[in-house]
Protein backbone atom coordinates (compact mmCIF):
# COMPACT_ATOMS: atom_id res chain seq x y z
CA UNK A 1 0.00 0.00 0.00
CA UNK A 2 1.41 3.02 -0.75
CA UNK A 3 0.78 6.82 -0.13
CA UNK A 4 -1.46 8.51 -2.74
CA UNK A 5 0.67 11.74 -2.92
CA UNK A 6 4.13 10.51 -2.86
CA UNK A 7 4.08 6.67 -3.29
CA UNK A 8 6.27 5.62 -0.57
CA UNK A 9 4.88 3.29 1.98
CA UNK A 10 1.29 4.67 3.32
CA UNK A 11 0.83 4.08 7.25
CA UNK A 12 -2.69 4.69 6.88
CA UNK A 13 -5.54 3.43 4.80
CA UNK A 14 -9.00 5.04 5.16
CA UNK A 15 -11.45 3.34 3.43
CA UNK A 16 -13.96 5.24 3.28
CA UNK A 17 -12.44 8.01 1.44
CA UNK A 18 -10.35 5.12 -0.52
CA UNK A 19 -7.34 6.52 -0.21
CA UNK A 20 -3.85 5.48 2.03
CA UNK A 21 -1.09 8.07 2.93
CA UNK A 22 2.19 8.36 5.18
CA UNK A 23 2.45 10.41 7.93
CA UNK A 24 3.32 13.56 6.72
CA UNK A 25 0.72 13.68 3.64
CA UNK A 26 -2.07 12.43 6.11
CA UNK A 27 -1.55 15.27 8.53
CA UNK A 28 -1.95 17.67 5.47
CA UNK A 29 -5.28 15.86 4.24
CA UNK A 30 -6.56 15.62 7.71
CA UNK A 31 -6.41 19.53 8.45
CA UNK A 32 -7.44 20.21 4.74
CA UNK A 33 -10.43 18.62 5.72
CA UNK A 34 -10.99 20.71 8.89
CA UNK A 35 -10.83 23.71 7.82
CA UNK A 36 -12.99 22.85 5.00
CA UNK A 37 -15.76 21.80 7.45
CA UNK A 38 -14.68 24.75 9.25
CA UNK A 39 -15.53 27.05 6.05
CA UNK A 40 -17.83 25.10 4.84
CA UNK A 41 -20.77 25.53 7.99
CA UNK A 42 -19.00 28.97 9.07
CA UNK A 43 -18.14 27.73 12.53
CA UNK A 44 -15.02 29.64 12.76
CA UNK A 45 -15.76 33.40 12.00
CA UNK A 46 -13.78 36.28 12.06
CA UNK A 47 -13.58 38.21 15.38
CA UNK A 48 -14.67 35.19 17.18
CA UNK A 49 -13.03 34.26 20.50
CA UNK A 50 -12.84 30.63 20.91
CA UNK A 51 -12.43 28.29 23.34
CA UNK A 52 -11.90 24.77 24.00
CA UNK A 53 -13.69 21.97 25.93
CA UNK A 54 -10.38 20.07 26.75
CA UNK A 55 -10.80 16.68 28.41
CA UNK A 56 -7.38 15.29 28.21
CA UNK A 57 -8.22 12.45 25.63
CA UNK A 58 -7.41 12.47 22.13
CA UNK A 59 -9.92 14.40 20.15
CA UNK A 60 -9.85 17.30 22.64
CA UNK A 61 -6.47 17.53 22.64
CA UNK A 62 -5.82 16.97 18.72
CA UNK A 63 -8.46 19.80 18.38
CA UNK A 64 -6.48 22.00 20.79
CA UNK A 65 -3.68 21.71 18.44
CA UNK A 66 -4.97 21.93 15.65
CA UNK A 67 -6.08 24.87 15.91
CA UNK A 68 -2.72 26.21 17.08
CA UNK A 69 -1.19 25.17 13.96
CA UNK A 70 -3.88 26.94 11.82
CA UNK A 71 -2.37 29.84 13.50
CA UNK A 72 -6.23 29.97 15.71
CA UNK A 73 -5.50 31.26 19.01
CA UNK A 74 -8.15 29.57 21.73
CA UNK A 75 -7.54 28.64 25.67
CA UNK A 76 -8.95 25.50 27.31
CA UNK A 77 -11.64 24.89 29.76
CA UNK A 78 -11.39 21.74 31.73
CA UNK A 79 -13.94 20.00 34.14
CA UNK A 80 -11.79 18.39 37.23
CA UNK A 81 -14.64 15.54 37.81
CA UNK A 82 -12.83 14.47 40.92
CA UNK A 83 -12.39 10.91 39.75
CA UNK A 84 -9.08 9.60 41.44
CA UNK A 85 -6.33 8.59 38.84
CA UNK A 86 -8.34 9.51 35.33
CA UNK A 87 -9.04 13.35 36.51
CA UNK A 88 -5.29 13.62 37.33
CA UNK A 89 -3.98 12.31 35.08
CA UNK A 90 -5.89 14.08 32.44
CA UNK A 91 -5.03 17.09 34.08
CA UNK A 92 -1.16 16.31 33.83
CA UNK A 93 -1.61 15.85 30.13
CA UNK A 94 -3.46 18.84 29.48
CA UNK A 95 -1.44 21.06 31.05
CA UNK A 96 1.51 20.04 29.11
CA UNK A 97 -0.35 20.54 26.02
CA UNK A 98 -1.24 24.29 27.55
CA UNK A 99 2.55 24.32 27.72
CA UNK A 100 3.54 23.48 24.74
CA UNK A 101 1.38 25.70 22.31
CA UNK A 102 1.42 28.53 25.18
CA UNK A 103 -2.39 28.77 26.11
CA UNK A 104 -4.50 29.05 29.42
CA UNK A 105 -6.62 26.82 30.52
CA UNK A 106 -9.42 27.79 33.13
CA UNK A 107 -9.47 24.45 35.64
CA UNK A 108 -13.14 23.99 37.27
CA UNK A 109 -12.59 21.72 40.44
CA UNK A 110 -15.67 19.82 40.59
CA UNK A 111 -14.26 18.46 44.77
CA UNK A 112 -13.64 22.01 45.93
CA UNK A 113 -16.81 23.55 44.78
CA UNK A 114 -19.52 20.80 45.67
CA UNK A 115 -17.19 18.65 48.63
CA UNK A 116 -17.26 15.67 47.13
CA UNK A 117 -16.33 14.11 43.30
CA UNK A 118 -18.90 13.34 40.77
CA UNK A 119 -19.85 9.79 41.71
CA UNK A 120 -21.20 11.51 45.35
CA UNK A 121 -22.68 14.30 43.69
CA UNK A 122 -24.72 12.17 41.63
CA UNK A 123 -25.95 9.75 44.40
CA UNK A 124 -26.93 13.47 46.35
CA UNK A 125 -28.83 14.14 43.11
CA UNK A 126 -30.37 10.55 42.60
CA UNK A 127 -28.78 10.84 38.68
CA UNK A 128 -25.95 8.64 36.79
CA UNK A 129 -22.71 10.06 36.92
CA UNK A 130 -22.90 11.12 33.22
CA UNK A 131 -26.09 13.14 33.85
CA UNK A 132 -24.86 14.91 36.27
CA UNK A 133 -21.52 15.85 35.20
CA UNK A 134 -23.56 16.68 31.56
CA UNK A 135 -25.56 19.55 33.50
CA UNK A 136 -22.44 20.44 35.59
CA UNK A 137 -20.42 20.75 32.58
CA UNK A 138 -22.62 22.65 30.26
CA UNK A 139 -23.15 24.97 33.69
CA UNK A 140 -19.50 25.73 34.36
CA UNK A 141 -18.42 26.15 30.47
CA UNK A 142 -20.64 28.29 29.40
CA UNK A 143 -20.16 29.93 32.63
CA UNK A 144 -16.90 30.65 31.97
CA UNK A 145 -17.35 31.37 28.18
CA UNK A 146 -19.23 34.47 29.15
CA UNK A 147 -17.52 35.83 31.90
CA UNK A 148 -14.43 35.75 30.36
CA UNK A 149 -15.62 36.84 26.57
CA UNK A 150 -15.12 33.59 24.66
CA UNK A 151 -18.17 33.38 22.53
CA UNK A 152 -17.49 30.26 20.68
CA UNK A 153 -16.73 27.07 22.74
CA UNK A 154 -15.34 24.29 20.45
CA UNK A 155 -15.66 21.14 21.53
CA UNK A 156 -13.76 17.66 19.81
CA UNK A 157 -16.78 15.45 19.05
CA UNK A 158 -16.00 13.08 16.30
CA UNK A 159 -17.98 11.44 13.51
CA UNK A 160 -18.28 8.31 15.65
CA UNK A 161 -19.81 10.42 18.76
CA UNK A 162 -22.47 11.53 16.47
CA UNK A 163 -23.41 8.25 14.34
CA UNK A 164 -23.46 6.90 17.94
CA UNK A 165 -25.62 9.68 19.16
CA UNK A 166 -28.08 9.50 16.35
CA UNK A 167 -28.24 6.08 15.71
CA UNK A 168 -29.55 6.02 19.59
CA UNK A 169 -31.89 8.95 18.75
CA UNK A 170 -33.54 7.51 16.00
CA UNK A 171 -33.48 3.35 17.28
CA UNK A 172 -35.33 5.41 20.18
CA UNK A 173 -37.47 7.82 18.12
CA UNK A 174 -36.53 10.54 20.71
CA UNK A 175 -37.94 12.99 18.90
CA UNK A 176 -37.19 15.73 20.99
CA UNK A 177 -33.71 15.32 20.14
CA UNK A 178 -33.74 14.36 16.69
CA UNK A 179 -33.27 17.41 14.59
CA UNK A 180 -31.38 19.24 17.59
CA UNK A 181 -28.03 17.78 17.29
CA UNK A 182 -26.16 20.23 14.95
CA UNK A 183 -22.71 21.06 13.97
CA UNK A 184 -22.90 24.45 15.45
CA UNK A 185 -25.46 26.03 18.32
CA UNK A 186 -26.49 29.44 17.83
CA UNK A 187 -25.39 31.89 21.03
CA UNK A 188 -27.85 33.93 23.32
CA UNK A 189 -25.50 37.02 23.58
CA UNK A 190 -24.82 37.46 27.47
CA UNK A 191 -25.93 34.22 28.73
CA UNK A 192 -24.93 31.10 25.76
CA UNK A 193 -21.65 30.78 24.03
CA UNK A 194 -22.13 29.52 20.41
CA UNK A 195 -21.26 26.02 20.17
CA UNK A 196 -18.94 24.09 17.22
CA UNK A 197 -18.12 20.74 16.52
CA UNK A 198 -14.98 21.00 13.83
CA UNK A 199 -14.25 17.24 13.97
CA UNK A 200 -18.14 16.38 13.25
CA UNK A 201 -16.65 14.94 9.87
CA UNK A 202 -13.93 12.87 11.06
CA UNK A 203 -13.68 9.46 12.13
CA UNK A 204 -12.31 8.15 15.74
CA UNK A 205 -9.88 6.69 14.04
CA UNK A 206 -9.04 9.46 11.83
CA UNK A 207 -8.71 11.37 14.73
CA UNK A 208 -6.63 9.44 16.99
CA UNK A 209 -4.16 9.36 14.04
CA UNK A 210 -3.78 12.43 13.97
CA UNK A 211 -2.83 12.45 17.70
CA UNK A 212 -0.49 9.92 17.16
CA UNK A 213 1.33 11.23 14.07
CA UNK A 214 1.21 14.72 16.13
CA UNK A 215 2.95 12.85 19.12
CA UNK A 216 0.40 14.33 21.70
CA UNK A 217 0.67 12.31 24.89
CA UNK A 218 -3.44 11.66 25.95
CA UNK A 219 -5.01 9.54 28.48
CA UNK A 220 -5.69 6.55 26.93
CA UNK A 221 -8.57 5.38 29.50
CA UNK A 222 -12.05 6.71 29.24
CA UNK A 223 -13.84 7.69 32.01
CA UNK A 224 -14.35 4.97 34.02
CA UNK A 225 -18.08 5.54 33.87
CA UNK A 226 -18.49 5.56 30.17
CA UNK A 227 -18.13 1.60 30.56
CA UNK A 228 -21.24 0.32 29.75
CA UNK A 229 -22.84 3.34 28.35
CA UNK A 230 -25.06 2.69 25.26
CA UNK A 231 -22.89 4.79 23.33
CA UNK A 232 -20.38 2.19 23.16
CA UNK A 233 -22.53 -0.40 22.10
CA UNK A 234 -24.01 1.62 19.11
CA UNK A 235 -20.33 2.29 18.36
CA UNK A 236 -19.96 -1.32 17.90
CA UNK A 237 -22.89 -1.91 16.00
CA UNK A 238 -21.87 1.12 13.45
CA UNK A 239 -18.17 -0.29 12.94
CA UNK A 240 -19.38 -3.59 11.64
CA UNK A 241 -21.56 -1.83 8.98
CA UNK A 242 -18.64 0.23 8.31
CA UNK A 243 -16.39 -2.39 8.02
CA UNK A 244 -18.72 -4.33 5.76
CA UNK A 245 -19.54 -1.25 3.89
CA UNK A 246 -16.99 1.73 4.27
CA UNK A 247 -18.06 5.52 4.16
CA UNK A 248 -21.31 4.20 5.24
CA UNK A 249 -20.89 6.36 9.16
CA UNK A 250 -19.52 9.72 7.32
CA UNK A 251 -23.25 8.85 4.73
CA UNK A 252 -25.28 9.23 7.62
CA UNK A 253 -23.62 12.17 9.14
CA UNK A 254 -23.91 13.72 6.14
CA UNK A 255 -27.32 13.04 4.91
CA UNK A 256 -28.26 14.03 8.48
CA UNK A 257 -26.45 17.11 8.09
CA UNK A 258 -28.38 18.17 4.76
CA UNK A 259 -32.21 17.06 6.03
CA UNK A 260 -31.51 18.97 9.09
CA UNK A 261 -30.64 22.38 7.07
CA UNK A 262 -33.82 21.83 5.11
CA UNK A 263 -35.78 21.19 8.02
CA UNK A 264 -34.48 23.95 9.97
CA UNK A 265 -35.53 26.18 6.89
CA UNK A 266 -38.85 24.38 6.47
CA UNK A 267 -40.17 24.08 9.89
CA UNK A 268 -37.76 24.95 12.18
CA UNK A 269 -36.71 28.43 12.06
CA UNK A 270 -34.57 30.34 14.98
CA UNK A 271 -32.93 28.56 17.65
CA UNK A 272 -32.57 24.62 17.43
CA UNK A 273 -30.35 24.48 20.96
CA UNK A 274 -31.57 22.20 23.43
CA UNK A 275 -28.58 22.21 26.34
CA UNK A 276 -28.86 25.10 28.88
CA UNK A 277 -31.54 26.76 26.43
CA UNK A 278 -34.58 27.60 28.27
CA UNK A 279 -37.50 29.74 28.03
CA UNK A 280 -36.76 31.45 31.14
CA UNK A 281 -33.50 32.14 33.75
CA UNK A 282 -32.49 30.86 37.08
CA UNK A 283 -33.93 33.53 39.82
CA UNK A 284 -30.46 32.68 41.35
CA UNK A 285 -27.54 33.23 38.71
CA UNK A 286 -29.68 34.52 36.37
CA UNK A 287 -28.29 31.80 33.76
CA UNK A 288 -30.70 30.25 31.22
CA UNK A 289 -32.62 27.42 32.53
CA UNK A 290 -35.57 25.17 31.57
CA UNK A 291 -37.91 26.71 34.33
CA UNK A 292 -37.38 27.99 37.72
CA UNK A 293 -33.45 27.44 39.44
CA UNK A 294 -30.82 26.14 37.44
CA UNK A 295 -29.42 22.16 37.73
CA UNK A 296 -26.48 23.99 39.20
CA UNK A 297 -27.92 25.97 41.69
CA UNK A 298 -30.46 23.06 42.72
CA UNK A 299 -27.26 20.88 43.37
CA UNK A 300 -25.80 23.54 45.50
CA UNK A 301 -29.23 24.42 46.99
CA UNK A 302 -29.51 20.11 47.58
CA UNK A 303 -25.88 20.11 49.51
CA UNK A 304 -26.46 23.51 51.25
CA UNK A 305 -23.60 24.38 49.90
CA UNK A 306 -23.65 28.57 49.16
CA UNK A 307 -23.46 29.73 45.59
CA UNK A 308 -20.10 29.59 44.08
CA UNK A 309 -18.42 29.79 40.87
CA UNK A 310 -14.68 29.61 41.07
CA UNK A 311 -12.33 28.01 38.82
CA UNK A 312 -8.26 27.87 38.98
CA UNK A 313 -6.30 30.12 35.76
CA UNK A 314 -3.15 27.87 34.03
CA UNK A 315 -1.05 29.31 31.96
S1 LIG B 1 -16.84 12.29 31.50
FE1 LIG B 1 -18.84 12.63 32.42
FE2 LIG B 1 -18.36 11.27 30.20
FE3 LIG B 1 -17.38 10.39 32.52
S2 LIG B 1 -19.03 10.98 33.87
FE4 LIG B 1 -20.02 10.25 32.01
S3 LIG B 1 -20.30 12.09 30.88
S4 LIG B 1 -18.41 9.17 30.95
S5 LIG B 1 -17.99 11.73 28.10
ZN1 LIG C 1 3.17 10.71 1.29
ZN1 LIG D 1 -28.61 29.06 38.59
Amino acid sequence: MKCRICGQAASIALRSHKIAFCDTHFLIFFEKRVQTTIRRYALIQSGDRPIVAVSGGKDSLSLWLFLHRMGIAADGIYVDLGIGDYSRISLEKIKAVADTIGKKVYIFHVPDIFQRGIREVAKVLRRVPCSACGMIKRYVMNRICVEKGYNLLLTGHNLDDEAAALFGNVLYWKKDYLWKKDISLDEDEGHLSRKAKPFFLCSEREVAAYAIISGIDYIYDECPFSKGAKTIMYKNVLGNIEEASPGTKLMFIKGYLKELQEMKQRFLPGNLRTDEAGDGYCGVCGYPSGGGMCGYCRTLQKLEIPYTVEFEEYG
